[in-house]
């Protein structure tokens, strides 16, 4: 095992639900719409992945959306450069906080000599702001190869982001391991032919998830995973690289049903 690919939405960070859903819901507001996305729906429409594509997704069950597909565009395009900058907004402020355990886990795998990735579909400012508010001018000493929605054709669970990642780093797929939360995330990975450790974040808790090398609650504890951590002793204890490449070793896959 020589690198960690790092999802980011719901992975890293929970940004979905309370960072990109609010900050669209903001981008309506001020461009004067009357649209806002609940949770439930926004973890419906986070089955398309893509902020831009997301809204136009939606549009097509709007009845006030413009009917022209071009005005379409151009608004979806308007509302997700807004969305962007709501969300960096959002970030800056410190209002999305990082998933615990992630940082243990990034600094121990540092600390062992493994290199560490980024692979998401999301656009390279939304990256780039939450970097900055976590590791301000020493993200780029974190995450040498950061391949972002703007460096692919096709977006998740297209696996086209994972093989440029292990392009850039020059490595083959069981040489990695990718840390995801959503099930079109997972199917990416898995079709890059990487192993791939699942922490469902909020809007997939109840999800279908499948081919998953892990699936657990999160990486800050050892209770309920699949396959199962022993507790340190009577103390819980949060996931170590060493458990990671224990479940790759094994070579076993899980699945969570909906
Ligand atoms: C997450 C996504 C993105 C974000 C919004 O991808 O699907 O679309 O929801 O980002 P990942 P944009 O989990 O791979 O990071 O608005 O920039 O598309
Ligand atoms: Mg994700």
């Amino acid at each position: 095992m020589k690198a960690l690919i790092w999802d980011v939405d719901g992975t890293l960070a929970e940004t979905e639900l309370d960072g990109h859903r609010v900050a669209f819901n903001q981008a309506f507001e001020s461009l004067g719409l009357p649209w806002r996305w609940d949770e439930a729906h926004y973890g419906r429409l986070l089955a398309v992945t893509g902020g831009r594509e997301r809204l136009l997704h939606d549009m097509m069950s709007r009845t006030d959306a413009p009917v022209l597909l071009q005005q379409r565009q151009a608004l979806a395009g308007a509302l997700h450069a807004e969305k962007n900058r709501r969300y960096a907004q959002l970030v800056e402020r410190g209002a999305i906080g990082w998933r615990p355990g992630v940082l243990d886990l990034m600094h121990e795998a540092r600390a062992r000599g493994l290199r560490q990735a980024v692979a998401t579909t999301t656009s390279r400012s939304n990256l780039e702001a939450l970097l900055q508010s976590q590791f301000g001018a020493d993200a780029a000493r974190w995450f040498e190869v950061r391949v972002c929605g703007e460096d692919v054709q096709r977006k998740k669970p297209d696996p086209e982001v994972y093989l440029i990642a292990l392009q850039r780093l020059g490595l083959e797929p069981l040489e990695a391991v990718a840390m995801e939360d959503s099930p079109g995330g997972a199917a990416a990975a898995r079709a890059a032919g990487l192993p791939v450790i699942v922490t469902p974040s909020r809007a997939f808790a109840d999800a279908t998830i499948d081919g998953a090398t892990a699936i657990g609650p999160g990486l800050h504890t050892r209770r309920d995973w699949r396959p199962a951590l022993r507790p340190f002793g009577a103390e819980d204890g949060r996931v170590t690289l060493d458990d990671l490449l224990d479940w790759c070793a094994q070579g076993d896959t899980v699945s969570q049903f909906a």
